[in-house]
């Protein structure tokens, strides 16, 4: 009995010991089974509050809160947690009342925007974006939603066939980003190629279009996150990041326009800059020592070469000590920028972020004095090699450092120096990125380099802008930054970081700031004539025809290159340089206006035929790429390969007059027009006005005193010409002039009217010469304020410029020149024709 009992006692015991190892085999397989995205389930309940909508779902919360007519900010919990994590992008005022409803339904709840509506599907918990008329724009994929593995965090959604991709800031590529995976992550990357991926700048906001209509989707979250956009899958699209909050703006368009306007009022607009910013800029690593730095100054005055800025390179440091002066290279600094000052340049000066060990150089001092270096999660102080040798960093998501950093860009400033270059601030170490346990303050956060990397730039823009307001109180501040964050665009221009003297590049550059506009960062451009190596004659002409059009138009190459001046090419390539960067110069009224424009409106001045032209399917074809519009009324054509002196043009909607041939082409056409060497093919709309002026050697050579405006006659339009003092923040409190232009064209007249207020920059306009294209025949008659103006033969207007009061016509151009004394308030030409 008793050993019968023991041997089932036995076998129970390796009965349990088996059944022990089945459960764990289940259980193991369990874990793997249960190794997959979670989401958020049915929906249980939901609640309101002020302008938001809690909803409590099986597995987790939702929050959707209502923060303008047209954007809808949506939060997914952790843990049944909303954490609302304070955002480096998003500006706390473009809050806005708004008038919106929920209504509840059995399976669904609708939430309802001036401009839109949310479904909130209830079983499972889906979202769907439908426009005012119902139209589904986005929609989350019926089988995944809102989703989390661990830590990170995902949405899927649905990839519609017809669904293209833009935006996403600094990418290479097609600017249609659909097919790819995208990283999310601030890259120094030397050299990068058109596969690169990521580089400089992350912005996780993306423009959606789909059956003609917009969407933007901003991903506040500055961990590592990437974008699946239809990679490897017809099904899905989907964004994520590999911690923080599941955080987003949904934002209706359905113009691209729109949405990047309202993108911009969430996160923040450029400033008007100041407008010696928008001339022509010179760089090289590096200019020294003193005499090679005004020879350079004195070379673009004595040849005529207009430009306003001169970089310094970090040769200008001692020993890479970021805010000093190599008393060798530059023994008087201030004798130096007075003198250049004098002779009307600015100077930019590089700023790296890594600070030398080394007691005794006052900025370690006072950093290790103030507490302002990145220390690692043990309290040890990070040291990381860039050029000066070993360094310290400065914490910029702490405030007091924020401020301390800015306080040296203000002591540079009272040198005589004007703007500033922030440079290696992805952070980069030599290339590579700070290791994960380095601890940053984040507003007492406590963060690790996970979070912090993608906004560190943008913490040094912030504190480099606020720093210089703070300092000189009534001046725009210009600061160019290589790294940054979303929202960037409030605190500094970008260049493209180290690219290539190659046509694939000059390629590559239209792309990258043609998508860094649509991202919200208009003021853009390359190194014109490319970084790394050295451009051929040709390929320097072509890259300096485009910048001029380029909103950022400086010319910067590498060490070890060769010399990239616009007069080291021959003296043709000169010649077309010369006239290239004047016409930049001449256009600065244009220019100027289309920046206020940009500052106004957040939509960029450098732009794709598709923002102004939406529903013109031809103008989203690989075709025309490289095509672009540079403010509202001058298209660009630029020519973008080898040895290619001629260029087929897409013109869109309306009638385009060649700069060249002045012939008027009918849109939506293509056109072929000969491109050589010195041509850059450019288009006037047909109804539009560019105002400009005389050549200049720097933007605040003259005063405006002869406006130029060129009207391209045929078709109803109007335009608004912007004048200020171009630095200060008076524009702010109204101090400022607009004239406004209209044109009304009849088949037995054409009327000019323009409209000017009265302070002193339209005050100091003493004439303004109409050239109007596009005139059929003479004018019998012309009239300014009903009082007629005379006729005279071209060949008599001497010498080359037209006598106040007169009018001329030239019947091969078919242009009419009239100079007339310019009256502040109103002033109408009328040009009467013969039938
Ligand atoms: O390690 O300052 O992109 O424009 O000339 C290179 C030297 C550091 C990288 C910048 C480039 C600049 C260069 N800098």
């Amino acid at each position: 009995m008793f050993e019968f009992g023991s041997s089932i006692k036995n076998r129970i015991i390796r009965f349990l010991k088996f059944a022990n190892l089945v459960l764990a085999f289940l259980l193991i397989s369990l874990t793997i089974y249960a190794d997959q995205y979670e989401f958020l389930g049915d929906y249980q309940s939901h609640q309101v509050n002020e302008n938001s909508v809690l909803l409590q779902a099986e597995n987790n919360v939702i929050k959707l809160t209502v923060i303008s007519e047209a954007i809808i900010r949506i939060q997914v919990g952790k843990e049944n947690k909303i954490l609302d994590i304070p955002s480096y992008a998003v500006n706390p005022s473009a809050k806005q009342e708004t008038n919106w409803t929920l209504n509840e339904e059995k399976l669904k709840l609708l939430l309802t925007l001036p401009e839109g509506q949310v479904v909130i599907h209830k079983n499972p918990i889906r979202l769907q974006f439908l426009d005012e008329k119902g139209n589904e724009i986005d929609a989350d994929d019926p089988g995944f939603g809102h989703g989390w593995d661990g830590k990170e965090i995902r949405v899927w959604k649905k990839l519609h066939p017809d669904l293209k991709f833009f935006g996403l800031g600094e990418k290479t590529g097609p600017l249609d980003k659909r097919g790819n995976h995208w990283v999310n992550w601030n890259t120094d990357f030397w050299a990068y190629d058109d596969r690169q991926d990521p580089l400089y700048v992350s912005i996780p906001f993306l423009i959606g279009l789909h059956e003609g209509r917009a969407y933007g989707i901003f991903f506040d979250n500055s961990y590592r996150s990437t974008y699946n956009l239809g990679a490897g899958n017809n099904r899905l699209y989907s964004f994520g990041a590999e911690d923080g909050e599941m955080d987003y703006y949904f934002i209706f368009g359905p113009q691209i326009k729109d949405v990047i306007s309202r993108y911009t009022l969430l996160t923040g607009r450029m400033p008007l800059p100041p407008k010696w910013s928008l001339g022509y800029q010179q760089c090289r690593w590096s200019y020294y020592p003193e005499y090679e730095v005004l020879d350079l100054a004195k070379n673009f005055r004595q040849r005529q070469i207009p430009a306003d800025v001169i970089y310094l390179d970090f040769h200008h440091m001692d020993e890479y000590k970021v805010f000093t002066w190599n008393k060798e290279r530059f023994p008087d600094p201030e004798r130096m920028l007075a003198e250049l000052k004098r002779m009307g340049f600015k100077v930019i000066p590089i700023i790296d972020p890594g600070i030398k060990i080394e007691p005794g150089y006052t900025v370690h001092d006072e950093g290790m004095g103030g507490d302002h270096f990145i220390t690692f999660q043990d309290g040890q102080l990070y040291q990381g090699a860039v050029w000066p040798g070993w360094c310290y960093f400065p914490d910029f998501s702490k405030a007091s450092t924020r401020e301390w950093w800015g306080k040296w860009y203000g002591q540079m400033k009272d040198q005589g120096v004007s703007g500033f270059w922030n440079d290696m601030n992805e952070p980069a170490v030599w290339g590579k990125e700070l290791p994960y346990p380095v601890l940053f303050d984040d507003e007492g956060q406590k963060s690790t380099i996970k979070k912090m990397h993608n906004v560190y730039a943008h913490l040094e823009a912030q504190a480099t802008y606020e720093g210089l307001r703070k300092h000189s109180l009534n001046e725009r501040p210009f600061i160019l930054t290589r790294s940054g964050w979303a929202g960037t665009q409030k605190y500094a221009a970008k260049w493209t970081g180290d690219n290539i003297a190659n046509f694939k590049h000059l390629r590559m550059s239209v792309q990258m700031c043609l998508g860094l506009g649509l991202s919200g960062v208009p003021f853009v451009g390359p190194d014109i004539g490319g970084f790394v190596g050295s451009p051929t004659p040709e390929l320097f002409a072509r890259w300096v025809q485009l910048g001029v059009f380029m909103p950022f138009f400086r010319n910067h190459t590498s060490r070890g290159t060769e010399d990239q001046e616009p007069w080291t090419f021959g003296e043709h390539i000169e010649e077309i340089a010369r006239g290239y960067i004047s016409l930049r110069y001449q256009l600065m009224p244009y220019i100027y206006s289309a920046f206020r424009d940009c500052a106004i409106n957040g939509v960029p001045m450098m732009r794709p035929l598709f923002l102004d032209y939406q529903d013109d399917e031809k103008t989203y074809s690989s075709e025309y790429q490289y095509q672009f519009l540079f403010g509202e009324n001058i298209l660009v054509a630029p020519v973008v390969e080898e040895n290619r002196p001629y260029k087929k043009v897409y013109l869109p909607e309306g009638q385009w007059l060649d700069k060249w041939t002045e012939k008027v082409h009918q849109g939506k056409t293509e056109v072929i027009v000969d491109a050589p060497l010195g041509v850059l093919p450019a288009f006037f709309r047909v109804g539009g006005f560019v105002p400009n002026r005389d050549r200049i050697q720097y933007v605040d050579e003259f005063p405006l005193t002869e406006l130029i405006v060129d009207v391209f006659s045929g078709a109803d339009g109007e335009y608004t010409l912007y004048l200020d003092d171009g630095l200060s923040f008076d524009f702010e409190k109204g101090v400022f002039d607009e004239i406004k232009f209209e044109q009304i064209n009849q088949e037995a007249s054409l009327e000019i009217l323009s409209q000017s207020s009265n302070r002193q920059w339209a005050k100091s306009i003493k004439s303004v010469v109409y050239k109007i294209h596009n005139v059929k025949n003479a004018p019998a008659e012309v009239t300014v304020d009903n009082y007629k103006i005379k006729l005279i033969e071209e060949a008599l207007v001497s010498p080359k410029k037209l006598q106040m009061d007169l009018f001329k016509y030239n019947a091969e151009k078919k242009i009419c020149e009239i100079k007339i004394p310019f009256k502040t308030g109103k002033q109408v030409i009328v040009l009467k024709f013969e039938l």
